[in-house]
């Protein structure tokens, strides 16, 4: 009797170990088409327009279609360069502020067709989707709701307008990952021939309700970027960083702040933000966004491109770098240096995982299936949760042997929301414990740079979280 009934216990313990269930959400939480944008972390902005030709950053909206004229243009060259450096997509202007269109479009004169490029006959967004396909990449289109060359800018008619483009470029062009909405609006314009000044009011005219739904419907899987979401937030700056405390969570009311409330007040997202809308970092390699030839050597260094990467892929952002592609139609020579240089760079601070090397464990845990080694088992679908009422908990990596590093990268499983208020990184060393790092959020990465340490162990300390902690990844390098 004693021992079935052991027996019978025995197996109880185990299947409730086998059981535990996972914790409940934190929400806000990410959207399927959020998760694949976020694991993307690294990609291309391209400035490629009118403006090239015109050596502006906004044009007028009274160019002529004639003065858009690449010599050697090759989207090829740049899929090519942008997925050997490891970025994972491409946005490109299709139409900026100035209302030329690099796409024939059915609905304006204004558009490569009436120029002499291809003799009329191309289409640049085809040649870069097509471009995209072969290399692998993913496809984003910017589109400017401004637009300083339609003559009904400013009028209920030209949002039937813009909603027309945008069933062209969300039909034509195979699946798009992104819909960048520009949030510079209205000024000063050639409208037409009317040059005024031609204000909007941002909140009411554009309803961008109706258009966010047809984004939707045409392309369900694309996140759609606007200064403060709907799926994918500005960072506030167009500088190249993130903050180091960056909630993936925000306010909707956030919508109607403009500049300088935006920044000033969202940039950071909110710790008790409703929704989900994550930073992206734009910035770009030059100084400005478009080719101005005099900016050939301003180039910005492989030091600068590495604290870009830093402190936005590290700072629970992700990174779109701009290339202002030249009068050519290519990527300058130069910038194509750089970008190597940097992809070279990333590949040389995160080449060995020292992590892996090691035996992780803590002071708590969940139960089955949510242990500490989940954190080191290159599955980005597990991870190391405490139980419900455990906020404060340790993580310690222990080495085999004294080891030196100066990277530490930590993930959490953001499918459950985002957690973590604040954290240390802590070094053992004679068996004594020393700080490292203090920081706020984690996200869904976070990656720490120090000097080097050497150490025999690292501890990663959770003092404050929403609820119960999840990581699912750590990584510790030595960047040389
Ligand atoms: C800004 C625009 O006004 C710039 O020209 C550029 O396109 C940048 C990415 O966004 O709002």
């Amino acid at each position: 009797m004693k021992i079935v009934s052991t027996f019978i216990l025995v197996l109880f313990m185990s299947c409730n170990e086998l059981n535990v269930a996972p914790p409940e959400p934190v929400y806000p939480i990410p959207s399927q088409r959020q998760m694949d944008w976020q694991e993307m972390e690294f990609y291309a902005f391209i400035h490629f327009n009118m403006n090239t030709f015109t050596n502006m950053e906004w044009g007028t909206g009274g160019e002529r279609p004639k003065q858009f004229n690449p010599t050697e243009l090759d989207c090829r060259q740049w899929a090519k360069s942008f997925k050997d450096a490891g970025m994972k997509g491409i946005i490109i202007t299709a139409k900026h502020h100035d209302g030329f269109c690099l796409w024939p479009s059915r609905y304006t004169e204004h558009s490569v067709k009436n120029s002499q490029w291809r003799n009329g006959q191309g289409d640049l967004i085809r040649e870069l989707a097509d471009a995209c396909k072969e290399f692998g990449l993913k496809l984003g289109i910017y589109y400017s709701p401004w637009d300083r060359n339609h003559a009904d800018y400013g009028k209920p008619e030209y949002l039937t307008y813009l909603r027309n483009q945008l069933r062209e470029l969300l039909t034509n062009y195979g699946d798009i990952f992104e819909v960048w909405f520009d949030g510079a609006n209205g000024g000063t314009g050639y409208y037409g021939g009317a040059n005024e000044t031609r204000k909007v009011d941002k909140r009411g005219y554009y309803d961008w309700e109706t258009t966010f739904s047809l984004v939707r419907e045409l392309q369900p899987n694309a996140v759609i970027f606007g200064d403060a979401g709907l799926d994918v937030r500005w960072v506030g700056n167009e500088k190249g960083y993130a903050y180091p405390t960056t909630w993936s969570n925000l306010m909707r009311d956030s919508v109607y702040a403009g500049m300088p409330e935006y920044a000033e007040k969202y940039s950071s997202g909110q710790t008790n933000g409703t929704h989900w809308v994550p930073a992206e970092v734009d910035v770009s390699i030059r100084p400005g966004w478009y080719y101005h030839p005099e900016q050939d050597d301003k180039v910005k260094s492989l030091n600068k491109l590495m604290d870009i990467y830093y402190e936005s892929v590290g700072r629970n952002g992700s990174l779109l770098l701009n290339f202002p592609v030249d009068k050519r139609g290519l990527i300058h020579e130069n910038d194509i240096r750089q970008l190597q240089a940097m992809a070279k760079q990333i590949k040389v601070d995160f080449a060995h995982n020292l992590a892996w090397e090691s035996k992780a464990s803590t002071s708590s845990y969940r139960g089955k299936g949510y242990e500490a080694k989940r954190v080191l088992d290159g599955d980005k679908k597990t991870y190391w949760a405490t139980a419900d009422n455990v906020i404060q908990a340790s993580l310690t990596i222990e080495f085999n042997q004294s080891t030196t590093f100066n990277r530490f990268l930590v993930q959490e499983y953001i499918q459950l929301g985002q957690r973590v208020k604040s954290f240390v990184v802590e070094a053992r060393n004679d068996g004594v414990w020393q700080e490292i790092s203090r920081e706020t959020t984690i996200g869904y990465k976070r990656i720490l740079r120090f000097t080097d340490v050497t150490a025999t162990a690292v501890r990663l300390k959770i003092l404050d979280s929403k609820a119960c902690p999840t990581i699912s990844n750590v990584e510790i390098f030595y960047a040389p």
